[in-house]
Formats: C-alpha cells, sequence, structure tokens
C-alpha cells in the first residue's frame, strides 16, 4: 500500500513510522510510505509557508502555493485527505476502509488553519481523529498511518490478533489479558484461564468481553444490536447477567 504525506515537520512523521511492525512493515516494501516536506519547493530566501489571514485576525495560515505544488509534483495516491478537527471522524471502520483499498495520502495542517482552496480544489475529503484541536496535523496522520496499516494483510505478527481485539469482529471491547506470574503482589490470575479447558475460557472471556462493554462502552453494545442468548447464557454461568442488564438499562 502506499501513502503520501504532506507536512512541514516530515521528520516527525517519518520518525514515528520507523517503529515496531510499522517500521517493518516499510522495510519488506508492504508499506511505501513517503512523506513530503511542504518546504520543499519554496523558494523564497525564508522558504515560508505561511501569511496573515485575508480579513484580519490573529495567527497565520498555510499558503496555497508550496501546498499545491508540494502535491503536484508528487503524484500523491488519492483520496487525498486533509486532516483537521471539521474533517469525517476516523474510527475503525473508516480505517478498514482505508485498509481495502490502494493506498491513501494525508495532508497535515498547521498554524490557525490551511487556505480554503486546498481542501475545496486539492483534497478529496476532510478527516478528524476527534474532537479536540492539535497543534498541527502530523500527530493525527500518524495515528490514521498506524491504525490503518497494522489492518493490512502481513503487516501484524500474528494473523488472528486484529479480528480478536476491541472493535474487531464482535463488535465489544476487549476481554481482560493476563500473564505470569500467577500470582502478583497477592492478586490472583482468574483460575478458569489456568484450567486447560478451552471452552470454558472461551465463554469466561465473552462474559468479561461483555462486562466491560456494557459498563465503559454500552453504546458499542447498542450498535452490536445488544445481547445474543448465548451472551445471556455466558454471563448467567458467571453470575453477571443482571450487573450487565443494569448497565445497559436506559437510565445507565
Ligand atoms: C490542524 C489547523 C488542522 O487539530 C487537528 C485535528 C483534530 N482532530 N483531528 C485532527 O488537526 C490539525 C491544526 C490546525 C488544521
Amino acid at each position: 500500500m502506499r501513502i503520501d504525506v504532506f507536512t512541514i515537520f516530515p521528520d516527525l512523521v517519518d520518525g514515528f513510522c520507523w517503529f515496531s511492525l510499522l517500521g517493518k512493515a516499510r522495510l519488506t516494501g508492504l508499506v511505501d510510505l513517503r512523506v513530503h516536506d511542504l518546504r520543499s519547493l519554496a523558494t523564497d530566501p525564508h522558504r515560508s509557508v505561511d501569511d496573515s489571514p485575508y480579513g484580519g485576525g490573529a495567527g497565520m495560515v498555510l499558503r496555497p502555493e508550496p501546498v499545491f505544488e508540494a502535491v503536484e509534483a508528487a503524484e500523491p495516491v488519492r483520496p487525498l485527505l486533509l486532516l483537521g478537527p471539521g474533517g469525517v471522524r476516523l474510527n475503525q471502520g473508516v480505517a478498514q476502509h482505508l485498509a481495502d483499498g490502494p493506498g491513501f495520502s494525508l495532508l497535515c495542517g498547521r498554524y490557525e488553519g490551511v487556505d480554503a482552496r486546498v481542501a475545496e480544489h486539492l483534497c478529496d475529503g476532510e478527516l478528524s481523529i476527534g474532537d479536540y484541536v492539535l497543534g498541527g496535523g502530523e500527530v493525527a496522520a500518524c495515528v490514521v498511518v498506524e491504525a490503518v496499516t497494522r489492518l493490512l494483510p502481513g503487516v501484524m505478527g500474528n494473523a488472528a490478533s486484529a479480528g480478536d481485539e476491541s472493535f474487531g469482529a464482535t463488535g465489544l471491547l476487549e476481554h481482560p489479558h493476563y500473564t505470569r506470574p500467577a500470582t502478583y503482589r497477592g492478586h490472583e490470575v482468574p483460575a478458569v484461564l489456568r484450567s486447560g479447558d478451552h471452552a470454558s475460557v472461551a465463554r469466561w472471556r465473552n462474559a468479561q468481553a461483555l462486562l466491560r462493554t456494557a459498563e465503559q462502552r454500552p453504546d458499542l453494545l447498542g450498535a452490536r444490536g445488544g445481547l445474543t442468548d448465548v451472551d445471556r447464557r455466558d454471563l448467567a454461568e458467571h453470575g453477571l447477567l443482571e450487573r450487565v442488564e443494569k448497565a445497559l438499562a436506559p437510565e445507565g
């Protein structure tokens, strides 16, 4: 998959994206990530990329020329998405949609904003990572690149992991995980996980995932269509059905 990122801080994005499984995927050629410096084509002595806003006001605006020229020189893979709080909200579905395609590109805004002609006449859409304001789109770009590339076949170490986890096939938060030691500072690993009974472990994990989701993110259980008969059975087996139904009641 090819991904192009346009930014005035290319080292920030490129550096982040050399770590861990994403860095490995770049080394093996699975991910062709190209980070472009918006200043690279600026010819003026100060290589400026910003200017004061028409109409007045505080702060600076990213100028159209360096952005249009950098994008046209790179011929990036489309869609080209502008990062900013006004865009379509990134979620697991949006990440999967981008992972299913041939690639995409990201433009990192900075300053008080980007000249509106960039969004209107150069970009294909806008993408947000959440309802808060960042100093620039670089960290948001890293979030998008990581969320998408880890879904690509062959990028994650364990092929089963991507589907098992939170927001995967189940639409639930994950069950809790444990590793050695069996007792740490007096806190024990649940006995069922050490029983060797895989069917019991699966029912316990489903009950735990349902409990966590009902208490922390009841909206996710609603979106999934509530509890199934199997869910009720697994919860009842562990004495958790009443607690989960209480958490899902209209008053919360
Ligand atoms: C940005 C001007 C873009 O702040 C963000 C952002 C928030 N959620 N998703 C992205 O982007 C950076 C800063 C200033 C435009």
